[in-house]
């Protein structure tokens, strides 16, 4: 197949999975005899099956959603969604859904429970939550979240007193990657991230493996990127997809990036090809940066990388080519190998500023979100130190990190935690070392979890509320980063059938219950949308209609060559140089030490994405289980034939401290390099009402035990995991 014929089928099939999902839906009986009938209504809202939150029209009809489809003015999505989009109302009719509150019967995690009813359920938190406040303080009290639900949960949270809330986004996905960019841009990055791939002559991507990690309009942007001609230099021990329709491709050892990119850096200054212009006016520290390269050559990375010499300087030939329009993609879940991660980040930024490609055409553009006034409230009161800033760890943390709330929960230092508030996140699989969840689960004196689903962090809860799916519910705005800015609503497109309510209710009516009912002084959720958007001079009947306003931007897309800024680091310019990390006692230029090769026997753990599953989260959906019920685990050829194992054998990973996942079906190729194995994250499940997808597959994080973490940012490093693999029994 062509070049060409490939990238056409690709741009056709963006949000190909599930043009299937109608038709699947009826083949899963989700479908009625009457649903061939036009639907009643169309009802825009947003997707939450990942959090690029593309722009959806729900068709529906007798109360049931048959269809979604894309939202024609989104920009993320651009008229499409993915295969994971249009599967969403399948778990609205998922059976397996939770559809009341319940309190624990048995012991935790027996998944052991009673129906209650919502009061109740109100009653019993609000007691145990007064009681570790009484107790410990409310800083005793955290919040994990992830999800749109979150922020009004949050709110609630910091009204009590406390500080400590956390997501797995920060610390498990791209802490690193914003704290990196942050040092040197004075920026972290947001989401979607501000790539000008409409205009960039070459793309750069360090393991983003775009098109199995679908993120809907940053792949269809790529492909169109390709199809205009745009270069692509991909780094990946794996040959993912996206690798094999590249220029170049570096299949680099496992964490041997950073290597790759001192090198550029070196040939950018050896050559004096880098932009002299862009970092004289807009940089500093450039001296000690191409002193600190001097002896990095592309030979010297090659050795480390394990990629013939030429093909890196083959790669930055093409960013040359191409300087300022390369779009260098700052990755997203960068949580790899602890402090090596903003060290790579800061590498990916300085690589940028010395291509003169930020904020100009075709690398990235100046971020900018509608302004929307939050709903008045009193004032929050003084919060105490969160967990890390108490034990004065992650100096430059954004955010606070659930590793930090954990360990609080797990030691009682520096201070104790004993009750967590869990939204949206199912920590059993997110984060790594399950064995130090359970322990500080073991130490609380009351968990509550929010889920829409029966996942394994809700068997351990005491008080398990269920939320209405993201169809049947109100959300707060979705405020969008993207070129154009824009103010997006969710919208109740049908009515739970079930005793759920919406995250923004169980934020009032619980806030209530814990004496802070002032912080939600409106009525109905229709008022707070409706004050907010009326302060960016829009109404909630317009938005109600359009599902979407885009807004005018203020500041230009681009920075100006001649126009006067001043970044917000403490120099006022992009820092080559971190004066901030030489204070805090780590290494001001990105330095490269690299993970270990593992010795014989052993794997390095690689993980990612497929384009049909989105984390831990989808792989019940009637739909999705369908498409891809189970992951593999992908091996070379000589090291399976040196474990004697073939191709489709059952088997199972297992880690030095006893820990094992599977069994999962052995995929042998030669698109991973000897010495690693390869899964994607998500699957493996074991809670026990997850009747689809309850023991398929392996999970990755039930076997990493051995993460580091980043003592910059805070976030754990997951690829430090070294696995034995071998057959599984046969039952
Ligand atoms: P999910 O796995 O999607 O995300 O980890 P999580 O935040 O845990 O689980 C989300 C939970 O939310 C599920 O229990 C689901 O049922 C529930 N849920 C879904 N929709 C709703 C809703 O509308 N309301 C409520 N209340 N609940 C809902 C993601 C995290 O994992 C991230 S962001 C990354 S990038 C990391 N990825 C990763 C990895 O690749 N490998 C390993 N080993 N670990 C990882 N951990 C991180
Ligand atoms: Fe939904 Fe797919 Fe968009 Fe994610 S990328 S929000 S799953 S349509």
């Amino acid at each position: 197949i062509g070049r060409r014929t490939f990238l056409e089928l690709a741009a056709a099939g963006a949000a190909a999975g599930a043009a299937a999902a109608p038709d699947r839906a009826e083949a899963f009986g989700l479908a009625q005899a009457d649903d061939a009938l036009p639907p009643e209504r169309e009802v825009p809202t947003f997707c939450e099956l990942c959090f690029w939150n593309c722009g959806a029209v729900a068709r529906v009809r007798k109360n049931r959603v048959h269809s979604l489809r894309g939202h024609p003015r989104y920009p993320n999505a651009n008229g499409k969604l993915c295969g994971r989009g249009q599967a969403g109302a399948a778990s609205v009719v998922d059976a397996d859904r939770l559809t009341h509150p319940l309190i624990r019967t048995g012991a935790r995690g027996e998944g052991k429970f009673r129906r209650a009813g919502w009061n109740e359920a109100y009653q019993i938190v609000a007691r145990g939550f007064g009681d570790i406040k009484a107790r410990h303080g409310a800083e005793a009290l955290a919040l994990f979240y992830h999800g749109s639900g979150g922020p009004l949960l949050r709110q609630m949270l910091v009204a009590y007193g406390s500080p400590n809330y956390a997501g797995p986004s920060y610390a498990q996905c791209k802490g690193a990657r914003n704290v990196g960019y942050q040092l040197t841009f004075g920026e972290k990055l947001v989401s979607p991230e501000p790539i000008d791939l409409e205009n960039a002559r070459a793309v750069v991507l360090f393991g983003s493996h775009l098109g199995e990690n679908a993120h809907n309009g940053q792949v269809q942007e790529l492909v169109r990127a390709r199809v205009r001609g745009a270069s692509l230099v991909v780094l990946d021990p794996r040959l993912s997809t996206v690798a094999s329709k590249a220029d170049v491709w570096l299949p680099i050892r496992p964490g041997a990036d950073t290597a790759v990119i001192l090198a550029w850096l070196h040939l950018l200054v050896a050559e004096r090809t880098y932009d002299r212009a862009f970092v004289e006016a807009r940089t500093t520290g450039f001296d000690r940066l191409a002193a600190h390269v001097a002896p990095f050559d592309p030979a010297w990375a090659a050795e480390r990388a394990g990629v013939p010499a030429q093909r890196i300087v083959d790669a930055y030939r093409l960013m040359v080519n191409a300087m300022p329009a390369v779009v260098v993609h700052p990755g997203r879940h960068t949580a790899w190998y602890g402090e090596e991660d903003t060290q790579r980040a800061r590498a990916q930024a300085i690589l940028s500023a010395l291509l003169g490609a930020w904020w100009r055409p075709g690398s990235t553009y100046r971020t900018e979100r509608a302004t929307v006034d939050d709903y008045p409230t009193p004032d929050f009161p003084d919060l105490p130190r969160n967990v890390d800033q108490a034990a004065g760890r992650f100096p430059f943390a954004e955010e606070v990190t659930t590793n930090g709330l954990r360990d609080a929960t797990r030691t009682g230092k520096p201070y104790p935690v004993k009750g967590w508030f869990v939204h949206g996140t199912n920590l059993v699989q997110a984060m790594p070392n399950v064995r130090e969840t359970r322990e500080a689960i073991a130490n609380l004196d009351l968990l509550v979890v929010c889920d829409v689903a029966p996942t394994e962090i809700t068997q351990y809860a005491d008080v398990l509320l269920p939320e209405d799916t993201y169809l049947e519910r109100y959300d707060d705005l979705s405020l969008g980063f993207t070129r154009t800015p824009y103010v997006g609503l969710r919208q109740p497109a049908v009515a739970s059938p079930h005793d759920t309510r919406p995250a923004w209710r169980i934020a009032k009516e619980l806030g209530t219950a814990l004496g802070v009912g002032d912080f939600f002084p409106w009525a109905t959720f229709e008022e707070y949308l409706e004050v907010r958007l009326a302060s960016a001079g829009l109404s909630l009947d317009q938005l109600r209609r359009d599902g979407i306003a885009l807004v005018p931007r203020k500041t230009p897309l681009y920075l100006g060559d001649g126009e006067a800024y001043r970044f917000h680091t403490p120099s006022g310019r992009i820092e080559l140089w971190s004066q901030r990390l030489a204070d805090a006692g780590f290494d001001p230029l990105p330095v490269w030490k690299g993970p270990p090769p593992p010795p014989p026997g052993r794997f390095r753990l690689l993980y990612g994405r497929s384009p049909l599953h989105t984390f831990g989260r989808t792989q019940n959906n009637p739909i999705l289980f369908d498409l891809e019920p189970e992951n593999t685990l992908w091996m070379s050829p000589a090291d399976a034939t040196a474990l004697g194992l073939a191709a489709g054998e059952r088997v199972m990973v297992g880690n030095a401290h006893g820990s094992e996942t599977g069994p999962l079906a052995l995929h042998v190729t030669e698109r991973i390099p000897d010495g690693a194995v390869y899964m994607v994250h998500g699957f493996g499940h074991w809670a026990h009402r997850l009747h689809r997808a309850r023991g398929r597959g392996g999970d990755d994080g039930a076997v990493i035990d051995d993460y580091v973490v980043d003592p910059i940012s805070g976030s754990t490093g997951m690829r430090t995991q070294l696995v034995t693999v071998r057959r599984a029994e046969v039952a």
